[in-house]
Parts: structure tokens; C-alpha cells; sequence
């Protein structure tokens, strides 16, 4: 910028390009970083540490350490080569600044690297400069350390020289203060952040990862460093379940331009765990890579299964599913110019990486099965225990069907279903116990809103398979309510209401039986679960009474808040304080002003952020092993409140 004569600065065109970029993410930062609560205060730290990343995927750096300092700014650097402090040739300010201040100037590599937070994921470090009350960023290159200092975004000081360092000292360190006037949540969560930093431990062998929480008094510090890669990847997430053979197998390869890398490892569980990625990209939506990692391995089970005669001539084929029932594995691409599409820009698009990963998949197994016989056999077996398993559910579908086409209608008894037939305006509550059923049934708008009262023994279906799901008498009537099918013969397009609601008691009973139904949903009906269609009602904890005026509270914070704004002492008599336990102690108008009514209400949608943790938290919490859930409870026993035994 300049000062013309009556000393008013003038700004040049890029610089108001950059200013209205940054004003841009301080108006709307979750178009830019998904939420402003704690979930886009950490992705913060994962855009800065992305950087790094690139930097070792160029093959420039092996360390990166992220500190959480005691005015809850966060330091992170690494040993890159450090940001280049020249002069950008176009824009005529230093690249450094460029970095940091441009939006979407992350993509730094042009052919030579492989980009993980350039272009679409990256919103690179000037979305996380513009979110900062301030930002200084240390470049050590060239044997000096230059340093520069930003707030909300825009810089305070030029670049500067603060010292001089050893010539082969490289790197860059960044620091910087989330703007508390935009995130409702600062404070960092320290096991948030070892969980993702393990994730892309294992998924780049090469780096060490060094996390020091620096707030309170004792520090605390975990190095993440795992030369097993992804394979390393698979034990952990295998480490409570029952693998079914020893080794993980593993194998990779690299072909112009392209690479890729497979881990995987059966267990005995009946769901599938494969989880893939693309310049370690989380690729959720799937895509070329796990099409052809799906199609190789469906043909070398059944050709081995063939060979060794476990499968006739006359038999059909193993499905798809068949062959992952109870496979933990990790499908890696680096590729140089992916395509991302789908609904979250997770599903790798790029044709030539399907049939790169078909042919070295069915290359590499094959070969794998014919020096290991004895693991070839033990992984046939499974899958043939699967197909088998299939084939009973299937007759058993069959004769439901049949037996529900005898039926009048195929909607189960008590689900006292709305009005409107159109799914996207409907909801349905599953209802735990009779008398919140029949509250809920008063209480509703029947219009919209469908109820399901649940009764019967709920089935742990982490532990059962597809054929035990269908004579259950607490999920088929789920089943039947929703009529979108489940497992494999999912099909939302069938869903009779868009917003399937549990309803359960604030209690350990209720929170029982919710856990039961999201397991049932998110191992077979996951697809409804990623669609957002999942939700947890919200009923009060409290009602506060003082005199006329009738509070209700949600839960203990809320509740402290009151008191402390109405200035309000627990003591004083003249206040009553009911805790509600069960949703039968509320009448059908108290139920639907406080947990139904969509104007008032307060209701959770199910979503899944990390899916690893999301299968390693069912997998503890309602897996066949003890000794990892005694170990879950154990850790969290102190954090629970409100327990009532
Ligand atoms: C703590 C966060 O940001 N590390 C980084 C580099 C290295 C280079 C670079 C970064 C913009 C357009 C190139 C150095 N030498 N850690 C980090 N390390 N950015 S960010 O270049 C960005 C320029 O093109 C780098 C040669 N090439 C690239």
C-alpha cells in the first residue's frame, strides 16, 4: 500500500484482493473451516501441520512438533526447507507473506510434489491467519531466521532478519492465537489431537510427530513415530478385536507417477473395516482406488477358493461382501493430480488409479496366497463362513417377507405413523418404554410426526450376524418403520421419514438402549448414519420452578448458568428443582414443548467425524473383549456425571 499527498493509503489491486479475502473468512470462517466450535478450532492446527506434511511428502522434512502453549496459542514447526523469504515474482511481496496471506496460495507444489492441502482441502495458513488474533510465522533458511507478525490476517511488520542460524539448519515455525471473538471453544483438547496426529503417523512412516502440551503444570509430551506405516495402522485398529491370522499383510508399489500402498488383516468380527486415502487425504466417499481394491480381491478369493476346491464348479461367486466380512484394511494412493468429487469431495475420481490398483491387487494377493497357503485357506474359510451366513439371511428375508406379505400392512403394530407421506417432511421417534410411547403419541404434531415405542430384549448386533438381525423382535419393527431395508439391501431411496429421532431416558437405561440402536445403525445401516439422518432427542434434565415461572434446563452447565443470571441460590426454598430421569415423568405437554416441538426443541444429529475412532469406540464399547471396555471405563470413569446406578 502506499500514501498518496493528502497522506490517504492507497491500496494496489492484489492487496485488495487479499484484503477482501480475509474479511471474507472473518465473516463466514465456516465456509472455510466447516464450524467455528471445537471441531474448527482443532482443524486450525491440522491446516498448519498439513504444511509440514506436504513438506515431508516433497521429501524435505522427518520432524514436525506441535506445542500447546499456556495462553492457548499453538506453536508448530518443522525441519521443511522453510518458506521461501524472496520476493514473489508476481505479486512483489515476499512468498513468505504470499503463504500466509493470499487465500488458497497453499498449492505450493506444481508437478514435483504431492499436494495434501494445496487447491481444495487446504485452505492453506491464510484462513488460519485471518481466524487469528495473531499469527508470527520463523523462517530458518539460508543461514538467518526471518520472522514476521500478523493480526486477524494482516501483517504488523515487514519480513524481518531477528538472527542467524548454522547453513544447514532449515524450517519453518508458526505460531498462533485462535480469535476468541469467533470460536466459541479455545481451549484445545490435547487426546483430539494425538488421535489425528497418530492418523497421519501411520500414514507417513517417514515423519516423527512430537506433541507437548506446555498449559499446565506438569508438561506433557507423546512422540508419534510408526516405521511399520500403515501396517502398523492396521494392528492398532485390530488391537481389540480378534484377528483370525497372524501377520498383517502388506504390500505396495509405485508406476508412473502414481503409488500405492496395502495394508490389511482379517478378524473374526462380521463388519468391514477398510478405510482408504489419497495424498493421505481421509477419502470416506471411497472412490477409483477402492473399486479396484474391491473388484481384485473379490476375483483372488474366488479363484483361490476355487483352486483349492473350498468352491465347485457349479457354486456361484463370493459377493463383495462375503470376501470383506471381518477385513480391517488401509487402501493408500499418492497420485499428482487427484480429482475429489462426491458430496464431501472425498471420493477419488482419477480412471487410471482404478485399474493401477486392480492389477497390483490382484497381482500382489495372488501371489501372497500362493506363498502362504495356510493363510489363503484360513481367510477361504471366512469367507465362506460369511457366504453361508448370507445365504440363511437371506431365506430368512425371504420368509419375513413372505410372512409380512401375509400381513394386512408390512408396518409394524405399534408404530403409530403421521399424516404426510412425503419422507423429506417426516420424522419417526424411536421411543424406549410404553409410557413415554404413549406421552409421545399425545404429544406429537401427527402431521409430521411418526411414533415407534421399542419393547423386547434389544440385540447387540457388534456380536451377531445379518440372519439374527431379521428375527429380532426390538430392531425389526425398526426395520419394517423405516422401510429402507438394511445391510446390503439398504436403499434410502425408500426411507419413509428423513429425520429418525431416538427418544430414550436420561438415564444409564436409556443411554443403554441408544447406544444399542446407533451400533444397529451404524454397522447396518451406515449409509443412513453418513446421510445425516440420525438423530438423538435432547429431553431436559430439570425443571427449575420459582413461583409462577417454569425453567427448563438441558443439562448441569445450563443449569449454573440460570442460578448465576437470575442470581438465583439452590437454598432458597422458594425455588424447586425437579430432575427429570424418565421421559414417563413428563406429561404429553411438557414432552412435546421441551423435546418434540421443532421451534423449541433441542435435538443432536449423528455424525461421524473420524471413522476409525468411530469403530474403535463400538468396537470397545460393544465388542466380544472385556478387557478393553474395563480399560475405557476405568479411564472415563471420573468425567461421568449424573450416574445413577
Ligand atoms: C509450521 C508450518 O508451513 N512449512 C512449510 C514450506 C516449504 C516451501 C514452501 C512451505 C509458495 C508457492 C512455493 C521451500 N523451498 N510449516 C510450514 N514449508 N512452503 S510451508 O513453498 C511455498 C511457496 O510455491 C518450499 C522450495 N519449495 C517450497
Amino acid at each position: 500500500m502506499t500514501e498518496n499527498k493528502n497522506n490517504n493509503i492507497e491500496y494496489n489491486e492484489d492487496q485488495i484482493q487479499v484484503l477482501e479475502g480475509l474479511e471474507a473468512v472473518r465473516k463466514r470462517p465456516g465456509m472455510y473451516i466447516g464450524s467455528t466450535s471445537s471441531r474448527g478450532l482443532h482443524h486450525l492446527v491440522y491446516e498448519i501441520v498439513d504444511n509440514s506434511i506436504d513438506e515431508s511428502l516433497a521429501g524435505f522434512c522427518d520432524q514436525i512438533h506441535v506445542i500447546l502453549n499456556k495462553d492457548n496459542s499453538v506453536t508448530v514447526y518443522d525441519n521443511g526447507r522453510g518458506i521461501p523469504t524472496g520476493i514473489h515474482p508476481k505479486l512483489k511481496i515476499p512468498t513468505m507473506q504470499v503463504v500466509h496471506t493470499v487465500l488458497h496460495a497453499g498449492g505450493k507444489f506444481g508437478g514435483e510434489g504431492y499436494k495434501v492441502s494445496g487447491g481444495l482441502h487446504g485452505v492453506g495458513a491464510s484462513v488460519v491467519n485471518a481466524l487469528s488474533e495473531w499469527m508470527e510465522v520463523e523462517v530458518a533458511r539460508d543461514g538467518k531466521i526471518y520472522k514476521q507478525r500478523y493480526e486477524k490476517g494482516l501483517p504488523v511488520t515487514g519480513v524481518e532478519i531477528i538472527g542467524d542460524c548454522q547453513e544447514d539448519h532449515t524450517g519453518t515455525k508458526t505460531t498462533f492465537k485462535p480469535d476468541e471473538g469467533i470460536f466459541e471453544e479455545t481451549v484445545y483438547d490435547f487426546d483430539t489431537l494425538i488421535k489425528r496426529f497418530r492418523e497421519m503417523a501411520f500414514l507417513n512412516k517417514l515423519i516423527t510427530i512430537t506433541l507437548i502440551d506446555d498449559r499446565h503444570e506438569e508438561k506433557n509430551e507423546i512422540v508419534l513415530h510408526y516405521e511399520g506405516g500403515i501396517s502398523s495402522f492396521v494392528q492398532y485398529i485390530n488391537k481389540n478385536k480378534q484377528p483370525i491370522h497372524p501377520d498383517v499383510i502388506y504390500f505396495e508399489s509405485k508406476k508412473d507417477g502414481m503409488e500405492l500402498e496395502v495394508a490389511m488383516q482379517y478378524t473374526d468380527s462380521f463388519n468391514e473395516n477398510v478405510y482408504s486415502y489419497a495424498n493421505n487425504i481421509a477419502t470416506t466417499e471411497g472412490g477409483t482406488h477402492i473399486t479396484g481394491f474391491r473388484t481384485a480381491i473379490t476375483k483372488v478369493v474366488n479363484d483361490y477358493a476355487r483352486k483349492i476346491n473350498q468352491l465347485k464348479e457349479s457354486d456361484k461367486n463370493l459377493s463383495g461382501e462375503d470376501v470383506r466380512e471381518g477385513l480391517t484394511a488401509i487402501v493408500c494412493v499418492r497420485l499428482h493430480d487427484p480429482q475429489f468429487e462426491g458430496q464431501t469431495k472425498t471420493k477419488l475420481g482419477n480412471a487410471e488409479i482404478r485399474s493401477f490398483t486392480e492389477s497390483v491387487v490382484t497381482e500382489k494377493l495372488t501371489y501372497i496366497f500362493e506363498e502362504n497357503p495356510r493363510i489363503a485357506k484360513i481367510i477361504i474359510e471366512k469367507t465362506l463362513l460369511s457366504f453361508r451366513a448370507r445365504e440363511a439371511a437371506r431365506k430368512a428375508r425371504e420368509l419375513t417377507k413372505r410372512k409380512s406379505a401375509l400381513e394386512s400392512t408390512s408396518l409394524p403394530g405399534k408404530l403409530a405413523d403421521c399424516s404426510d407421506k412425503d419422507p423429506s417432511k417426516c420424522e419417526i421417534f424411536i421411543v424406549e418404554g410404553d409410557s413415554a410411547g404413549g406421552s409421545a403419541k399425545q404429544g406429537r404434531d401427527r402431521r409430521f410426526q411418526a411414533i415407534l415405542p421399542l419393547w423386547g430384549k434389544m440385540l447387540n448386533v457388534e456380536k451377531a450376524r445379518e440372519d439374527k438381525v431379521y428375527g429380532n423382535d426390538k430392531l425389526s419393527p425398526v426395520i419394517m418403520a423405516l422401510g429402507a431395508g438394511f445391510g446390503d439391501e439398504l436403499d434410502l431411496s425408500k426411507l419413509r421419514y428423513h429425520k429418525v429421532i431416538i427418544m430414550a431416558d436420561a438415564d444409564v437405561d436409556g443411554s443403554h438402549i441408544r447406544t444399542l440402536l446407533l451400533t444397529f445403525f451404524y454397522r447396518y445401516m451406515k449409509p443412513l448414519v453418513d446421510n445425516g439422518h440420525i438423530y438423538i432427542a435432547q429431553p431436559p434434565l430439570y425443571k427449575v420452578k420459582k413461583g409462577k415461572e417454569e425453567i427448563y434446563v438441558y443439562n448441569d452447565r445450563e443449569l449454573a448458568k440460570l442460578m448465576k443470571e437470575r442470581n438465583w441460590d439452590r437454598e432458597d426454598k422458594s425455588i424447586t428443582m425437579q430432575r427429570f430421569k424418565g421421559l414417563g415423568e413428563m406429561n404429553a405437554e411438557q414432552l412435546w414443548e421441551t423435546t418434540m416441538n421443532p421451534e423449541t426443541r433441542q435435538i443432536l444429529k449423528v455424525d461421524v467425524e473420524n471413522p476409525v475412532l468411530t469403530d474403535e469406540i463400538f468396537t470397545i464399547l460393544m465388542g466380544e473383549k472385556v478387557e478393553p471396555r474395563k480399560e475405557f471405563i476405568q479411564k472415563h470413569a471420573k468425567s461421568v456425571h449424573n450416574l445413577d446406578i
